[in-house]
């Protein structure tokens, strides 16, 4: 299968994270992306840069203002203080209800939490240049697909699904699965589905859609009552307006079996073919690993190559964005195991 990787990726590495109330590294870090990339390269699939520049349709799906900042987010930080580069900024009040969030503050770190959704989402010196090239690489998957390729595969980080039209949030910045499907429909699919098996709601990549009828949004995922993103992703949440019908959130209690999450992913593919898309984009956590740090699924290595299996049944054009998965040893051999069963 055609992979995207980008050498960017390893410039965004911030040193640590909040975790129960500590500083902890991060558990979304560089070797996550080379250990998915020695993987796909031992298992023979082509590795090549991103081609093409996803600038038209970031603006597509995130608000410019947005955009300006975090492109500029770190030169203003070392701006208030050269000993900056030393220190990871975090944000520490956010407008939630009642408060304004039109009027751009000038402090910096009250933009930085007007940008924000949570303190869980750490910037470094390269946080722009490697979300961008994710970027890129989510709109070059969506060319191929485009140019006749069966499926491709993003290696990239950071993360995207939280990321939502003008907000940063659980390690995601630019929303790349949004960034495919936006670039599938710019070059002509009538309809995309974006199918979520990250063991975290996609509460980014649900608002960026929420309102239309042409990008159906469907998510399997731990019940945000409790888990991670806890304020987005319950089965109510079925779109607006235009997109009315088209957003279907399949959340499952915290450390539900594997029959239980196969049997939701046959839902979310009954709904995926009524939608009659042209293409698919998969936001590919792969915390549902029952090793995964963080989260409480029970897929073994082997059910990896079953979702695999089973997607390319569903026969459409597939983009596969890599979301999360924190067993970094082995996130490469459950991300290879997916492409192998696809092209089983
Ligand atoms: C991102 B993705 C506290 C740890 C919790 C939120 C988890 C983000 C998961 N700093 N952070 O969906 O895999
Ligand atoms: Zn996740």
């Amino acid at each position: 299968m055609l992979c995207f990787h980008t050498s960017e990726q390893a410039l965004h590495a911030p040193e640590s994270e909040f975790f129960r109330g500590q500083r902890v590294p991060c558990f979304e870090n560089p070797s996550r992306a080379r250990f998915v990339e020695d993987a796909l390269r031992a298992a023979g699939h082509p590795l090549r840069p991103p081609g093409v520049d996803s600038r038209a349709v970031l603006s597509q799906v995130h608000a410019p203002r947005y955009l300006d900042f975090l492109r500029t987010a770190w030169a203003q930080w070392l701006a208030l203080d050269g000993a900056n580069a030393a220190v990871q900024p975090f944000p520490s009040v956010w407008p939630v209800r009642t408060l304004r969030s039109d009027v751009e503050p000038a402090n910096f770190i009250a933009r930085l939490g007007l940008y924000s959704m949570d303190n869980g989402s750490p910037l470094a010196a390269g946080t722009w240049a490697a979300a961008k090239a994710a970027a890129d690489a989510a709109a070059s998957a969506a060319q191929a697909l485009q140019a006749g390729e069966r499926a491709a595969f993003c290696a990239t980080r950071p993360p995207g699904h939280h990321a939502g039209p003008d907000f940063m949030g659980g390690y995601c910045f630019i929303n790349n699965a949004a960034v495919c499907a936006q670039a599938l429909r710019h070059g002509g699919a009538a309809r995309v589905a974006v199918l979520d098996v990250d063991y975290h709601h996609g509460n980014g990549t649900q608002a960026i859609f929420y309102d239309r009828a042409d990008v159906l949004f469907c998510s399997i995922h731990g019940d945000p009552r409790t888990e991670y993103p806890f304020y987005l992703g319950h089965a109510d949440e079925t779109g607006a307006a235009a997109g009315q019908g088209f957003n279907l959130n399949l959340p499952l209690p915290a450390r539900a079996g594997v029959a239980d999450w196969f049997a939701a992913l046959e839902q979310a593919l009954a709904r995926i073919a009524r939608h009659g898309a042209d293409a698919l984009v998969v936001s590919l956590g792969l915390d549902t690993f029952a090793g995964d740090p963080i989260s409480t699924f029970q897929l073994q290595t082997p059910d990896f190559t079953r979702l695999g299996q089973r997607l390319a049944r569903a026969g459409l054009p597939t983009a596969f964005i890599l979301e999360g998965g924190y067993a970094a040893a082995e996130l490469g051999c459950n991300a290879a195991a997916v492409l192998a069963g696809f092209e089983l």
